[in-house]
């Protein structure tokens, strides 16, 4: 399996009890593993299918009073346990064991830690070139790592070609049709079901709180850029959330506790979704923020909770609008950015009607991006 190994780990002891494994390994690490947590992952043919490594039975296949008989580490390096009472064997690659031990604290994840930046991100923004992401799958490993990192990355050199920012996409994973489209353009019109659809300034967002669940990313290319004014802002949202639990530990509490609805309607469309501004994972970790001055819906939190929300809501929303955590740029033809749309917030500066200035966006799922990622590292190594 293609999980991050930790070269150079061994088990240094192996010790089998009744119920559990414990091995102490060469790191200073120790670990516990169950019976139950063993057997569920014996990777024997008769446990997994071969050629697809996908599990054959249910867990209540498993023995009842399932127990350990005996452990020993083979002349192969593998950890061979035997189950009592049905004599099953289970050989275990200890790096294997080591990296998915669950006795640490911090649980492990494939996916890079998230880097928090502020306006300092502007010196040196994560900016790779079209031609090389889309030749060199090392290159587009950097630019999916910096994205994943960061929540933000940018490409210059994009074709000048309509519908281009759904081939970007395609490079890691599948666009994410909605009702605005495959890819939508952004530019004013008459009649503008959203207000993205006009030259307003747009104050820093998170796309479509109102869909369940939230794309994962946008994608945004610029065609033309004539207009006056027009620039773009992106702001870090994990980074907000952790300013708003450092300064006003209520008031971030009360984001996380309660989900508030977020709507959009328009002829043909009627889309409603909860959830809160600030998403925790079971450790207490930011996993999405969802900020949307426009698309924000009544909120319904229990009257006697409605003025501290509020407050609370506010102070986030000032947090978000801080000079020090924003990063300006202006976008020219050729130039993409990709954002984390479950934490990166983006916005512009109103634009003037006289001029042209299009843009052509999509949006595309996390899950893609990272199976992507994890194929080209394996590639790699
Ligand atoms: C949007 C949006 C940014 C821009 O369409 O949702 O944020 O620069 N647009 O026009
Ligand atoms: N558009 C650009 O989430 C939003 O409503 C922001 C989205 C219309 C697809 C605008
Ligand atoms: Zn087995
Ligand atoms: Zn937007």
């Amino acid at each position: 399996m293609a999980v991050t190994q930790m070269p150079g780990i061994a088990a240094s002891r192996v010790e089998c009890g009744a119920d559990t494994l414990r091995i102490a390994w060469s790191d200073g690490h120790d670990s516990v593993f169950h019976a139950i947590w063993l057997r569920d992952n014996c990777p024997c043919t008769g446990c997994r299918h071969p050629e697809n490594d996908q599990r054959l039975f249910d867990i209540t296949a498993i023995p009842l009073e399932l127990g350990l008989a005996d452990a020993t580490v083979g002349a192969d390096g593998l950890i061979a346990v035997s189950f009592a009472p049905d004599g099953h064997e289970a050989r275990f690659d200890p790096r294997w064991l080591r990296a998915h031990s669950y006795s640490d604290p911090a649980r492990g994840e494939r996916r890079p830690a998230p880097r928090l930046w502020g306006r300092e991100l502007e010196e040196a923004p994560p900016v790779f070139d079209h031609a090389e992401v889309s030749t060199d799958p090392r290159a587009l490993a950097r630019w999916l790592r910096a994205l994943a990192a960061y929540g933000f990355a940018m490409l210059e050199n994009v074709p000048l070609v309509p519908e281009e920012v759904t081939r970007v996409a395609e490079l890691f994973g599948f666009v994410r049709e909605t009702n605005y489209g495959r890819f939508f353009d952004v530019r004013s019109v008459a009649r503008p079901i959203n207000l993205a659809y006009t030259g307003m300034g747009l104050p820093v967002h998170t796309d479509n709180p109102y869909r369940d669940p939230v794309p994962g990313l946008q994608l945004v290319h610029c065609l033309e850029a004539d207009a006056d004014g027009g620039e773009s802002v992106v702001t870090d949202g994990f980074h907000v959330a952790e300013v708003l639990k450092r300064e006003a530990p209520g008031a971030f509490e009360l984001l996380t506790r309660h989900a508030v609805p977020f709507r959009f309607h328009d002829a043909g469309t009627d889309l409603e979704a909860r959830a809160p501004l600030i998403a925790l994972d079971d450790l207490g970790r930011v996993t999405a923020v969802r900020y949307n001055n426009r698309s924000a819906a009544p909120f319904d939190v229990p009257a006697e909770v409605m003025p501290d929300f509020y407050a609370a809501y506010r102070r986030f929303a000032e947090i978000l609008q801080r000079p020090a955590l924003e990063v300006g740029f202006r976008m020219g033809p050729g130039d993409l950015f990709a954002v984390d749309n479950r934490r990166v917030l983006h916005g512009r500066k109103a634009f003037a009607a006289t001029g042209r200035r299009h843009l052509q966006a999509c949006y595309a799922d996390w899950d893609g991006l990272l199976s992507t990622l994890h194929i080209l590292e394996a590639r790699e190594e």
